[in-house]
Parts: C-alpha cells; structure tokens; sequence
C-alpha cells in the first residue's frame, strides 16, 4: 500500500471560495418596443418566449426586473452584449448588473 499519499488534514484543507453572483437587470424606458425586448431577452439570455415576455412585462410595470444571475465576467459581458444590441438599432433599452447580497 502507498503510505505516501497522506489524506490532507481537515485544519490544512485549502478553502476555496464559491465566486459571488450577479444579477443582470433590465431596465424600462419608454421608447424601446416591448417585442424588441422580448427578442434580446430570447438572444442573448436564451429564455423561451413566455419566460421573456413575462419579464419584459415586470421591467414595463415596476420599472426593473432581474432577468438572471451569473458569475461577474458572464453577467457584465451578457449586460453589456444586450445593451449595445439594442443601441445599434437606435433604442435606449439598458441592461446593468450588481452582485448578490
Ligand atoms: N416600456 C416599453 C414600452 O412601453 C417596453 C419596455 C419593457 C422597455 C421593458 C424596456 C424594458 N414600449
């Protein structure tokens, strides 16, 4: 039997911290056509058409909504990919991110 490969001790066990969350928020204005919307939310969050519109539609009456959540880089990336979308078509339409409580 190899004696050499000791199991780590639990007070030496490395701790590896779980990376923290950020929400991606989409959120309403006054200009940007409600199917526009529902079409980036499908694009570049891959939700299927009932699950965008219903987003779509708390953003349109409470003002924002949280579309998901994903680590830092995919949040600000997927944030920033959906916003640009929309400016190059002409629309206000904005998307931010803020990590997790
Ligand atoms: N408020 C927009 C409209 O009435 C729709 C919208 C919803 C825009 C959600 C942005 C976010 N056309």
């Amino acid at each position: 039997m190899d004696e050499t490969r000791l199991k780590p001790r639990a007070d030496t066990l490395p701790k590896v911290a779980r990376p923290r969350l950020h929400k991606v928020i989409l959120l309403n204005d006054d200009f940007t056509p409600r199917d526009f919307v529902v079409m980036i939310l499908k694009a570049e969050f891959r939700m299927d058409e009932g699950a965008a519109h219903q987003v779509m539609l708390t953003a349109h009456r409470r003002g924002a909504c949280v579309v998901a959540v994903f680590t830092r880089d995919v949040a600000e990336t997927k944030a920033t990919r959906a916003t640009d979308m929309a400016r190059s078509k002409g629309y206000p339409l904005l998307f931010t991110t803020e990590p997790e409580e």
